[in-house]
């Protein structure tokens, strides 16, 4: 007996038609979904290609090979643009902020296409990572640098695995997996279980040391408790911590033998990295701090590219954390 299971489209439009919303959004929606289906299949044979290694390199036909990374950005871009609903977009992939539909545009979109790229030469799991906030419709426009809290949506694609999780503001988190027609089925609410027995721990264990002194006691303290995860793709690493609880953290590196190589902002990107994942954590009932104990939601961007630490996860552990990065 074959099952079918709601699509992403149709739980969209139900979704829209129920809080009375435009139709613009579900065409933001489907650039988003177009460009991570084209991602991921270009991703799954990229090997094949010869693309999954470093720009400026030559393939047999002579031909110049473009980073993955590179691809998934253009992918991206030309999706948004021909949606006609984007003002401008903010990608990992390039410097500058990109005008896209600066005069009838009606949402900002900031991205990092392909994140995880020491993943990316073996094939492993990346992220396509994605906050939305909307222009003011009402007034002059501020700048465009939205803190998390104003986002409309948030999510992220794990590539190659076809599966999506969307956080739409006060309607929870959702995961979608792709069936064998490409569609994105089977919405099923994301909430972060309480049940501490299968919490997980998520950080990059060879940075340990180089973290602030109250962080490595914290670790110290807690670790044993925990089973511990580590991908380095963020949204491969946070898919588990949605699923299972627990915390992924990337705290400011402080102590690094090479003083050179300390991260004092912290490594991941606000706009596209961090306040995207605390958005989905937010509305999975989860929480999530900088280095200061900050809500990351509530940190306004100054510039595109701005750097923080992370702690994002179950509310008892970031605020456990939370309390000794405020002491
Ligand atoms: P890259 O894309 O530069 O590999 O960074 C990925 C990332 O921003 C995030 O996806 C990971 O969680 C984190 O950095 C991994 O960083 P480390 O390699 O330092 O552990």
């Amino acid at each position: 007996m074959i099952r079918f299971e709601q699509t992403f489209t149709n739980f969209l439009l139900h979704h829209q038609e129920k809080h009375n919303r435009t139709y613009h959004f579900l065409i933001l929606m489907d650039a988003l979904i177009s460009s991570a289906k084209h991602i991921e299949h270009y991703y799954l044979t990229g090997a094949l290609k010869g693309n999954l290694g470093l720009a400026g390199n030559v393939n047999v036909q002579g031909e110049d090979v473009l980073r993955m990374d590179q691809i998934a950005h253009e992918i991206a871009i030309h999706y948004l643009r021909v949606s006609g609903r984007v003002v401008h977009a903010i990608s990992e992939e390039s410097e500058k902020i990109i005008p896209i539909n600066t005069e009838s545009g009606r949402y900002f979109v900031y991205f990092d296409p392909l994140d995880g790229s020491s993943n990316v030469a073996h094939g492993l799991p990346v992220g396509f990572l994605f906050g939305i906030a909307k222009r003011n419709l009402e007034g002059p426009e501020d700048g465009h640098l939205r803190a998390g809290k104003d986002y409309i949506a948030a999510g992220m694609f794990v590539i190659p695995t076809g599966t999506f999780t969307l956080a739409l503001k006060d309607a929870g988190t959702w995961r979608f997996h792709i069936d064998e027609t490409m569609e994105f089925l089977k919405p099923t609410r994301m909430v972060l279980p309480e049940d501490s027995r299968d919490w997980e721990l998520s950080f990059n264990v060879a940075n340990r040391y180089t973290y602030a002194e109250k962080v490595q006691d914290w670790i110290e303290q807690n670790e044993r408790k925990y089973a511990f995860r580590y991908l380095g793709a963020l949204a491969g690493d946070f898919h588990r911590i949605l699923s299972n609880g627990g915390m992924f953290m990337y705290p400011a590196i402080v102590n690094h033998p090479d003083p050179k190589k300390n991260r004092a902002q912290g490594k991941l990107r606000l706009m596209y990295e961090a306040a995207v994942v605390a958005f989905m954590c937010r509305e999975a009932g989860g929480t999530a701090v900088d280095e200061t104990g900050t809500p990351i939601l509530d940190i306004q961007p100054k510039e595109p590219h701005q750097r923080t630490a992370l702690y994002v996860g179950s509310r008892p552990l970031v605020n456990d954390i939370a309390r000794v990065l405020l002491g």
